[in-house]
């Protein structure tokens, strides 16, 4: 309870802050794309992460404002970086199953494009596996007019659900992001190389691009851009860092 009143403070007093991943294209060997990954700066305890409270959000509903205000904030920052002519970026942000559902989330995505200027094909939405099968039909349809606007969307944490071939082909999205699990196998065991394969394989077959998370050492690296995957994520290039400090990896590395 303490906490909830704490975390309705923050979403009042803003204190919830973006950071930013970046991805790395194989194919261009740029950042063309960060995620992007909520923070609580909070004035006694200093910065949480969001596997502290995201729960916490999901169950008092309060994932709805927090999700808002994250989707805002990182469409704003992408936008004026690139209007700064700093930086051209696709941002990818999360999404709650609860955002899904409130009634009005495509008119407010659209709402928070207009205002912030951001052009629909540089917002990504991330949705995880499970979160997409719990009301398939409705998921669907909710994606197809986030298509329909030209916003792109990823499915996240591939391969921890059901991960079938079937219903990735009845979803409307463009990026299979690869969950971390399969990508640190990948060294270990013949068996997470040939899994690894497998979903990349899986995934162009259904004319979609593959991202692979949680990418922490250069032989994955490696064998990634070998099997053509398209994009990698992890501790390897960039942890999650505040927008300023993403905007100096960038100048460093293009
Ligand atoms: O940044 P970190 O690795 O600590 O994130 C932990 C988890 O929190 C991840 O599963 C991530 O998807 C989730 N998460 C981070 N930011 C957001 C957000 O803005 N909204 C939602 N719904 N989940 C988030
Ligand atoms: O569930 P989601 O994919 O949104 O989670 C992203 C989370 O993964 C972030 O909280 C981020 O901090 C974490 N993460 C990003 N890169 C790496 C990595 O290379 N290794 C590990 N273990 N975690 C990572
Ligand atoms: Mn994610
Ligand atoms: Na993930």
């Amino acid at each position: 309870l303490q906490m909830e009143h704490e975390l309705r403070k923050a979403l009042s007093s803003g204190q919830l802050e973006v950071f930013y991943q970046p991805r790395l294209d194989l194919h261009s060997k740029r950042i063309e794309a960060v995620e992007a990954l909520v923070r609580w700066r909070h004035p006694e305890h200093g910065l949480i992460a969001p596997g502290q409270f995201i729960d916490l959000a999901e169950e008092t509903g309060l994932i709805i404002p927090l999700g808002e205000q994250v989707l805002r904030q990182a469409c704003q920052q992408t936008h004026q970086w690139r209007q700064a002519g700093e930086a051209d970026l696709r941002v990818s942000v999360n999404l709650s199953v609860k955002q899904l559902r409130q009634g009005n989330f495509v008119s407010l995505v659209r709402q928070v494009l207009e205002e912030t200027g951001l052009a629909p094909e540089r917002l990504e939405l991330e949705l995880t596996e499970s979160q997409l099968l719990d009301d398939i039909d409705n998921a669907i349809n909710i994606c197809r007019q986030l298509r329909a606007l030209g916003v792109q969307l990823a499915i996240d944490d591939f391969g921890t659900g059901y991960s079938s071939l079937s219903y990735l082909k009845r979803f409307p999205v463009n990026y299979v992001k690869i969950d971390r699990s399969f990508i640190s196998e990948l060294d270990l065991t013949d068996e997470g190389a040939a899994i690894a394969r497998a979903i990349i394989a899986m995934v162009h077959a259904l004319g979609l691009k593959a991202v692979a998370e949680g990418v922490e050492i250069q032989a994955q690296m490696d064998f990634l851009a070998a099997q053509g995957c398209d994009e990698v994520q992890g501790y390897l290039l960039c942890k999650p860092v505040e927008a300023a400090r993403l905007l100096e990896f960038i100048r460093a590395h293009g």
